[in-house]
């Protein structure tokens, strides 16, 4: 009976494609259209799409034509049409910690679902395989040693980071195979707080008496000095993305790590938006330093320094900076930074807060400046173990080629301070990156080298504004490659699941989003190679880069045309808008010939390491280039990326990936407030709704034999219950008449078309209420 169901069932399963779809309201109109008609007609509860756009929950009381009455539960009936209605989950599924539960995956159920845990402090929940982490904006009490232990003995099975972490340890020294945590949300939504709580899992686990395990949690607090500023959305918001790749011994102890970053954003060491700080380290330098250093870096208060008071926030609530500058000096040593080193760092930050006070004067009426001889060239300039002289004329001149000779031409107050602060960009992300190798030398995995890693990614998810520029630009690709690795992971998940089940899901196929990478990456025509083709090109403008887009992109159906100097692309989150503006500049990243010859012939160290880089490409065969006068690199930062992310993707492939999507439920960073809007709006970013719907396409709901049998069997009459589970749920199945192309049966779980759960549920509880009334009726008599 059982083999035929089977086979039976499978042969119904026909050829499945599933669309892919940006909006993810669709796909759920269309499972629910099936099984409306069905709520409509047993009265079941709905959720109601009211007229701003929420839903509110209601039971429908009678139904003419399109349009149903329904009463809400404030006692109120409205007549409303039938589209406005989808169905609601059963009361029991309430709590449901894992999505995939849900018998209705539609939005209103999904947010219902999330907004009622969230209630309750269940801020991690499920979604198949991956971890939802809402955002508590307040310390619970679910972190700490007792916590590691009850997982790490497997003593509780709800949804937490320690569970992720626990699962990747647990694969890791099982089957000898890396593991990675993929770790994505928007600005604000928890994802380096999580990332930290899998590294002190880890760390918990990991540590001996010889092992690294504290050194690697040191460098956090390393990196965020460095690469985290306070912005208007969180007080320590990174301002980089990060993958950090945790050794571990033979025994399972951390025995060393490697850190890569991605983007740092350059732009706020010289410039600030309103209620927003510059990076950390620099408060935390002036506020903690001890005297005897201040005085050789000639430093003041921060709010002395023109970089940091341009904004009119200097210190952040409950942050003590100057606490944090002896935390950072411990962290420093944990990590083997040699003082003298310290040493250097710190006047390399001090060099940029000095040339940040730097100002001109306008000498003539076209705008032509000289450099003003104050104290701060003195101090910069002695600080970057240069002349004054050589500093000034680096800001107020460009060296330009005529016909034969090189002449020197004043610059005008713009050009000037764009010099200045594109010196201060380059030391700070220099610095960043040189700093990052020697926390990287230190924690190089030594004699006890093994294979065995966890890596954990912590990067800035897809992100829509009304204005994107280049950093949207890069951050949206990197989240498009990202999608596609979770997509095919998923995909492989789904195969595995069915095939282990003995059910035929090769028929299952989806268009991923192979096409929107082609249009950033796919040579020679792509959003990449064409800005950094533009780039080269002296006289391009921001405008025919736009215009080079339109005529060459346009057969790519991602790429949509906008006028002026924007474009769209369709992403798999949605579409978005890009204005050009910039771009070929951002690209570039130039420095002037004149700063390169100034910081290669300083007599400081670093600055001579860093300006090594112009001299690098200049060797390796033609690879810089001239613009205007400026020398820029040939590979934009666009190209730069990509390789980084080629590496990436790389090395993930080699992992087993776990995700966890932060989810961040209200912009005032307060607890308890649950933003259906904000949440949805993540949730169809970060494409979790539609991975969800691609992962049970067809069958939404998959329930062993045994979990079906116990709770469906009592619908049997006693006469026809067999013994085993799945013979069980096969009888259910034929009882009431299921058609066979409504289910398949596998070895373990039973698989639903959507709609049929619900069904089931229903005729279980009038069951259940049949049979109470009996036996009232029954006690009656007895009585
Ligand atoms: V950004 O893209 O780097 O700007 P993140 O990294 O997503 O951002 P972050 O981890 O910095 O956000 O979290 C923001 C703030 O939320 C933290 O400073 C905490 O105050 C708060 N937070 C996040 N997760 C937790 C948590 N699990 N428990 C308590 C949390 N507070
Ligand atoms: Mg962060």
């Amino acid at each position: 009976l059982t083999s035929t169901s089977r086979r039976e069932s499978m042969s119904s399963f026909g050829r499945k494609r599933v669309k892919k779809d940006a909006s993810v309201e669709s796909p759920y109109a269309k499972l629910d259209c099936d099984t409306l008609s069905y709520f409509i007609k047993m009265k079941l509860r709905v959720w109601c799409r009211q007229p701003r756009g929420q839903w509110e929950l209601g039971s429908i009381q009678s139904t003419s034509g399109e349009e149903a009455s329904v009463l809400f539960s404030s006692g109120k009936v409205l007549k409303v049409a039938r589209s406005e209605l989808v169905p609601a989950n059963p009361d029991i599924l309430e709590v449901a910690d894992d999505l995939i539960k849900l018998a209705y995956l539609n939005e209103p159920s999904v947010l219902h679902n999330l907004r009622f845990r969230y209630s309750r402090e269940m801020i991690y929940s499920k979604a198949g395989p991956v971890l939802i982490a809402l955002n508590p904006f307040k310390d619970l009490q679910m972190y700490g040693n007792d916590y590691v232990s009850t997982y790490r003995q497997r003593l509780v099975d709800s949804p937490h980071v320690y569970g992720i972490a626990e699962a990747a340890y647990n694969q890791m020294m099982r089957d000898e195979v890396n593991q990675s945590i993929i770790i994505s949300g928007e600005s604000g939504s928890g994802k380096t707080e999580t990332a930290k709580i899998a590294m002190q899992y880890l760390a918990a686990l990991g540590s001996g008496s010889f092992g690294r395990a504290n050194d690697v949690l040191q460098t956090n607090c390393i990196l965020e000095a460095f690469g985290n500023a306070k912005t208007s959305v969180n007080d320590n918001s990174s301002r980089f993305g990060k993958f950090i790749e945790i050794h571990f011994s033979a025994t399972g102890k951390i025995c060393g790590a490697n850190i890569q970053t991605y983007l740092l954003e350059k732009s706020r060491v010289v410039q600030l938006a309103s209620g927003e700080r510059s990076y950390h380290v620099f408060y935390q330098l002036c506020a903690g330093s001890p005297s005897s250093l201040k005085e050789r870096l000639n430093l003041k208060a921060a709010c002395e320094y023109k970089y940091l008071n341009q904004s009119d926030c200097m210190t952040i609530g409950g942050i003590d900076d100057a606490k944090n500058f002896h935390q950072l000096m411990k962290a420093f040593d944990a990590v083997r930074i040699f003082k003298e080193d310290q040493e250097m760092i710190f006047k390399m930050l001090a060099t940029i807060l000095w040339l940040g006070n730097i100002s001109f004067k306008v000498t003539d009426s076209e705008n032509h400046i000289e450099v003003v001889g104050d104290e701060a060239i003195t101090s910069a300039a002695l600080l970057m173990d240069c002349s004054s002289q050589d500093l000034m004329s680096a800001l107020s001149s460009q060296k330009i080629q005529s016909d034969q000779d090189i002449v020197s031409k004043s610059l005008t107050l713009l050009q000037a301070i764009e010099t200045r602060d594109a010196i201060a960009k380059f030391i700070y992300s220099s610095l960043f990156e040189w700093l990052v190798q020697q926390v990287n030398k230190s924690l190089e995995v030594g004699e006890n080298h093994t294979e065995k890693s966890i890596s954990i990614l912590d990067i800035c998810g897809f992100q829509s504004f009304q204005k994107n520029s280049f950093e949207q630009f890069c951050i949206n690709y990197a989240n498009e490659r990202l999608q596609q690795h979770f997509y095919r992971h998923l995909f492989k998940l789904e195969q595995e699941d069915c095939e282990s089940d003995g059910i035929d899901c090769t028929v299952l196929d989806f268009e991923d989003n192979q096409e929107c990478l082609d249009l950033f990456e796919k040579k020679p025509l792509s959003l990449l190679s064409l800005l950094d083709e533009e780039s080269n090109f002296p006289e391009a403008s921001d405008l025919t880069f736009a215009n080079k887009l339109k005529n060459l992109l346009d057969a790519n159906h991602c790429f949509k045309e906008e006028s002026g100097r924007a474009f769209s692309v369709r992403h798999y989150a949605g579409e978005v808008l890009y204005d050009t503006n910039g771009f070929l500049e951002k690209n570039r990243d130039t420095l002037s010939s004149n700063s390169i010859q100034l910081l290669s012939s300083s007599n400081c160290e670093l600055l001579k390491l860093f300006s090594e880089v112009f001299n690098q490409s200049e060797e390796h065969g033609n690879s810089t280039f001239h613009v205007g006068a400026a020398y820029s690199q040939k590979i934009g930062i666009g190209t730069k990326f990509k390789d980084q992310l080629f590496k990436l993707m790389h090395q993930l492939e080699s992992t087993t990936p776990h995700f966890i999507r932060c989810i961040k439920p209200n912009t005032k960073k307060l607890p308890g407030i649950y933003d259906n809007e904000l949440v949805l709006q993540q949730l169809r970013c970060c494409g979790l709704l539609e991975a969800v719907r691609i992962s049970r396409a067809g069958y939404p709901t998959r329930i062993k034999h045994q979990d079906f049998s116990r709770r469906y069997g009592i619908l049997l009459s006693e006469t026809d219950v067999p013994q085993d589970p799945l013979t069980t749920t096969v009888a259910v199945l034929q009882k009431f008449n299921i058609p066979s192309e409504m289910y398949q049966v596998g070895y373990t779980k039973l698989y639903l078309r959507a709609g049929q759960i619900g069904a089931l549920e229903d005729k279980r509880k009038h069951f259940l209420q049949a049979t109470v009334g009996i036996q009232k009726c029954f006690r009656g008599h007895q009585v």
